[in-house]
């Protein structure tokens, strides 16, 4: 069965982990938590599957903490992970200069492949649903971004996962296979 990790990173309170739960339909949490250190999520998507006579997927969503704090656990973090989403909203300024920070330590110094690293602008009810004028400068503009805002359309960003998660087991299992060639050539 093939096996994916993932993280949710980003900054304190931008909705990591409301969206943890409400992607890998776990229970809601009402009030709010800094997630301490990290929270472990397993899950499967009936809809993303290993191969095509539809092998489950097992995915451990890992939903770290936004606190630089625990930037002593960030090795233990990144160790062995296929991909990372980003949270941030988009209307709090100070997180858009932080996003490069966390795509700079989990990304790039990580090795990953921009198309294993996925960004969320996250619309907290209220905020406003403003799309407009999001503009990120490289390296994040190469990325892919999705906007999500569970009150006015939670199917949005569900699909927008699903997706991901089936790009992330292609390169799960494109690297496996990689893997299987260089031992017996
Ligand atoms: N109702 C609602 N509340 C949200 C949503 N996103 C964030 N919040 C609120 O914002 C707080 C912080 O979100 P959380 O996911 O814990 O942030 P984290 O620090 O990034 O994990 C939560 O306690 C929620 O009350 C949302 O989509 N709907
Ligand atoms: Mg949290």
């Amino acid at each position: 069965m093939l096996k994916a990790k993932i993280l949710f990173v980003g900054p304190c309170e931008s909705g990591k982990t409301v969206l943890a739960n409400f992607l890998t339909e776990s229970s809601d949490i009402t009030e709010y938590n800094p997630t301490q250190g990290v929270r472990i999520l397993e899950f499967e998507n009936p809809h993303v599957t290993s191969d095509d006579k539809g092998t489950a997927c097992e995915f451990e969503l890992w939903d770290c903490g936004g606190d630089p704090k625990f930037e002593s656990c960030w090795p233990a973090l990144t160790k062995d992970s296929h991909g990372v989403v980003i949270v941030f909203n988009a209307d709090t300024p100070s997180h858009l200069k932080e996003i490069d920070m966390w795509y700079s330590c989990f990304v790039q110094q990580q090795l990953l492949q921009d198309t294993q690293c996925l960004l969320i602008a996250h619309h907290k009810p209220g905020s406003g649903s403003d799309k407009g004028n999001l503009s990120l400068s490289p390296p994040l503009n190469k990325l892919k971004l999705v906007h999500s805002n569970l009150e006015d359309d939670p199917e949005e960003i569900r699909v927008e996962f699903i997706k991901y998660l089936k790009s992330i087991v292609n390169s799960v299992s494109e690297s496996r296979d990689r893997e299987e060639m260089s031992i017996i050539t």
